[in-house]
């Protein structure tokens, strides 16, 4: 029995359309810059969110209607969700999903028994990514929600914990590379600290270091060639994230010679609890060469915590798709929904209505910031802006040839330096306005 029999497969019906089920922009065949709008964006579902997020607060249990899960913890339970969501995925449209480990199968008593469950479920998600031919984008473990990782998982002051959290990432890693994931994603749920007091910091940097090398090489070892992320956000649940932003993974994975192994997972609602914009951190990992892959929502200007709203807001995918294009795009990443509906919105075609809504948005920023590309105004002023490092003393100071005494004695005979031009923010910001 279908669990969503009255929804067909969402398809892409114009601007024109006024149906809300279907895409208004995002058609997958459609090419833009010659490759299919499905090639540049690799959508992705959540499965924490989507199919486990019961849709509670602070302030009140979950309210999520969900009749095709019948609460419980059994295997059977498992297997008929997992098929769910492919059912869900498969009328989305999609091409790839993402999951931790805890969301598809549950925790036994035992490290042995969860393996065990864990394997009853991938055999179903096997199943269903080749009938669907939906892939895995990245599978990843869940490091934070059990009692035991409360002072973190690679960063606990517990010895114990830390190999339990290897044990558990090994597992992970074997079923993603089952599962022909093309990605390994780490977020540092708990790895930062609540308090400096009772805090060795060089120590935790130190051995959460040592977890993302016995990763790497382990997955070396069983010939999984996925790429590694590691994904950013600063604080929540812990008080201070090491993984806090862009600048500081790229900072810890080059003093811990990582770089070569891992890429950026960046999430838009990370970026903004950082004080930055998702475009800030786009463009920091793209000067580093390691923008891996997006987790696509969006944050409340209004309430300061990791809301996951998904992204509608034509403006911020426009500046996302710009800095994918110009960074040379996601794959072997994704756009990855790692979003939630409200709490008001329990019922089941809210998660089609979320999803649509977002793939829409990010079809529309990427015709924009195509579309912007194509006709070179933007590119053209920012040459123009840094047109003197092209000639003359410019050119000679990039490629070496002065130093502090050279350029003091020219600026000594010119007595004052070229004068500036106009920033021209305001008319930037027109410029993309006329797009939108
Ligand atoms: C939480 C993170 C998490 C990661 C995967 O804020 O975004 O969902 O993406 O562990
Ligand atoms: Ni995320
Ligand atoms: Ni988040």
């Amino acid at each position: 029995m279908p669990a969503f029999p009255n929804i067909p497969h969402i398809r892409f019906e114009g601007p024109e359309s006024s149906n809300p089920l279907a895409f208004r922009h995002y058609d997958p065949d459609e090419l833009v810059e010659g490759k299919t709008m499905r090639d540049h964006l690799r959508f992705s579902v959540v499965y924490w969110h989507t199919f486990r997020n019961p849709l509670g607060d602070p302030f009140g249990p979950g309210t999520a209607l969900r009749p095709w899960d019948d609460g419980t913890e059994s295997i059977e339970n498992s297997q008929h969700r997992a098929r769910v969501a492919f059912e869900f995925m498969e009328k989305l449209g999609v091409g790839f999903y993402a999951f931790h480990d805890r969301d598809v199968a549950p925790e036994g008593p035992s490290l042995a028994e969860t393996n065990k469950n864990l394997d009853a479920v991938v055999v179903t998600l096997r199943e269903e990514q080749e009938r669907t031919g939906i892939g895995l984008l990245w599978g990843t473990a869940n490091l934070f929600s059990h009692r035991r990782y409360m002072h973190g998982a690679g960063t606990s002051p517990n010895a114990e914990v830390f190999a339990f959290a290897a044990a558990q990432v090994k597992k992970s890693i074997e079923v993603t590379h089952e599962l022909g994931g093309e990605g390994y994603t780490f977020w540092g749920g708990r790895e930062g600290y609540q308090t400096l007091w009772n805090t060795d910091m060089r120590r935790e940097l130190d051995h959460l270091a040592k977890l993302l090398h016995m990763a790497v090489d382990y997955a070396k070892e069983i010939g999984f060639a996925g790429q590694f992320y590691i994904e950013p956000k600063p604080k929540e649940p812990t008080k201070h994230q090491y993984d806090s932003d862009a600048a500081a993974c790229l900072n810890f994975l080059r003093q811990y010679d990582l770089l070569e192994d891992f890429k950026l997972n960046l999430e838009t609602n990370h970026a903004t609890l950082a004080g930055h914009t998702m475009q800030h951190e786009l463009e920091v990992a793209a000067a580093a060469g390691a923008l891996g892959s997006i987790d696509a929502n969006r944050g409340d200007l209004l309430l300061g915590w990791d809301t996951d709203q998904f992204p509608t807001d034509i403006y911020l995918t426009t500046q996302c798709m710009l800095s994918i294009l110009e960074g040379g795009g996601l794959a072997p990443g994704g756009v990855n929904f790692d979003a939630k509906v409200r709490r008001e919105s329990f019922e089941p075609i809210d998660l089609f209505y979320a999803h649509i809504g977002g793939m829409d948005a990010f079809a529309r920023g990427l015709k924009v910031a195509a579309a912007i590309r194509a006709e070179g105004r933007l590119e053209a002023m920012l040459r123009e802006r840094y047109a003197s490092w092209e000639t003359g003393l410019g050119a000679e100071i990039s490629a070496g040839k002065h130093g502090l005494a050279s350029l003091e004695a020219i600026m000594l005979e010119k007595g004052e330096s070229a004068p500036n031009v106009s920033g021209r923010q305001e008319l930037l910001e027109n410029i993309i306005n006329t797009y939108l």
